[in-house]
């Protein structure tokens, strides 16, 4: 999809300048990104917190929708994180419906975050596939090394969270739940459990006591498996998952946020976070 010369400016000026390894992100504010939102608060030049660095803010050239408590957003923002690419960043509210307003569904019909528009004006969906896009773009330090075996043991450890667990236990899953089979908070949440267990034992069996297994899901450095891993085991806590079952996950997912790049991508760090 591609947003065509003349379309309504959609993002706040809610830029983050996010920066290598060790940088603090950055924000300058705003968390919605309707129209009214832009006009209340004007254009980039007339907010106050502006970039620390306007070097890297210049360079921002893509713009990332997301959520702060969305795992599949969380993913991205860790990888441009580890690349130090620089993005801008807007928000729509999940449970507040903005994913459904007419202006985000034109982004994105799957009326789902992330959603990345390039400079292009071109607009990629699906984490994975802007993932990908970002690997292609900047290789270094890679979210896929070694050689086509390996890339497809980190593949397979990647799906299980984003193919197999998470697809099952998001925001629409558990409403239509309570909504349409009368399920309440409490039944949801067993739900997301159970389907959140069921993968972390295969995800655990998979790692545990392989050689191919270092201080993350694969070797010593983080890779796309551990980008979509460490946001699952951020929803596994919110649905009370007892993480003692998985002391591997348990240790890649301690390792993995001592890392400014994880630390910095997570819910409570963006500046849409609500309590
Ligand atoms: N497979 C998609 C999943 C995207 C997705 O489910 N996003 C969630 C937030 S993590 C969402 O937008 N949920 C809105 C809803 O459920 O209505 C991806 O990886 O991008």
């Amino acid at each position: 999809m591609k947003i065509g010369a003349g379309t309504a400016p959609i993002f706040s000026a809610s830029w983050c300048a996010l920066a290598c390894w060790g940088s603090p992100q950055r924000s300058w504010g705003g968390e919605s990104i309707t129209e009214e939102a832009n006009e209340a608060k004007g254009d980039p030049e007339n907010i106050v917190n502006g970039p620390a660095n306007p070097k890297v803010a210049a360079e921002a050239a893509m713009k990332l929708i997301g959520y702060f408590r969305s795992s599949a957003a969380f993913r991205v923002r860790i990888a441009l994180n580890l690349k130090g690419i620089a993005v801008e960043h807007a928000s729509r509210h999940l449970r507040k419906g903005e994913q459904a307003a007419p202006d985000y569904v034109a982004l994105n019909p799957q009326k789902l975050v992330p959603a990345m528009v390039l400079d292009s004006g071109d607009v990629l969906t699906q984490s994975l596939a802007i993932l990908e896009y970002i690997e292609e773009i900047h290789p270094q330090p890679p979210l896929l090394p070694g050689d086509p075996v390996d890339r497809a043991r980190i593949r397979a450890l990647a799906l299980i969270c984003t193919a197999d667990i998470h697809p099952i236990q998001n925001l629409r899953v558990m409403t239509y739940l309570r909504d349409n089979f009368g399920q309440s908070e409490e039944s949801a949440f067993a739900w997301s459990r159970h389907w959140i267990d069921t993968g972390f034992e295969a995800y655990e069996a998979t790692v545990a006591g392989d050689r191919k297994t270092g201080t993350f899901s694969h070797g010593d450095h983080p890779t796309m498996a551990d980008l979509c891993l460490i946001p699952q085991v951020f929803n596994a806590a919110r649905f009370k998952v007892d993480m003692k079952k998985y002391p591997t996950i348990q240790r890649i997912f301690e390792a993995s946020m001592k890392l400014p790049a994880f630390d910095a991508a997570q819910p409570s760090r963006q500046p849409d976070a609500e309590p």
